[in-house]
């Protein structure tokens, strides 16, 4: 964990460089994928639904502690990654989503930067990552 000042320029600028988000897309695709079988099920994707509703707490939601509403909270996350509904997420519709939820985080954000606790593996990490390579580049 660490703490770092983003907003929402740093997010779509990130999306946008389409091969250093892919490459992250791919990387934590198969770091979650831990039978490498190329599909994501309910449980590998577990750990990055819970990395997603931490992202949530941090923008107001209320945070849920009842380990039944966390399920349901869970499921509809999945559902949300599973657009063909066939029980797993493949990388197409993880990479998609990906992308749709950290754009609708960008615009939530606006572009006053803003001081967040960021998790060392997530993407808004390697969008802050990116952009100081940029910088410095
Ligand atoms: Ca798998
Ligand atoms: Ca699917």
């Amino acid at each position: 964990m660490s703490v770092e000042i983003l907003d929402g320029a740093t997010i779509v600028n990130f999306l946008e460089d389409e091969e250093a988000f892919n490459a992250q897309i791919c990387d934590r695709f198969a770091h979650l994928d831990s039978d490498h079988d190329g599909r994501l099920s309910y449980g590998e994707m577990l750990k990055e639904l819970q990395c997603l509703r931490l992202l949530e707490t941090h923008f107001g939601v209320d945070v849920e502690t009842d380990p039944d509403e966390l399920a349901l909270v869970y499921g509809s996350l999945f559902v949300q990654f599973d657009h063909d509904l066939n029980g797993t997420v493949e990388l197409e519709e993880f990479k998609s989503e990906t992308k749709q939820m950290m754009l609708a985080m960008a615009t939530g954000m606006g572009f006053l930067p803003v001081q967040m606790v960021l998790e060392e593996d997530s993407f808004l990490k390697k969008a802050v990552e990116w952009e100081s390579t940029k910088l410095v580049a």
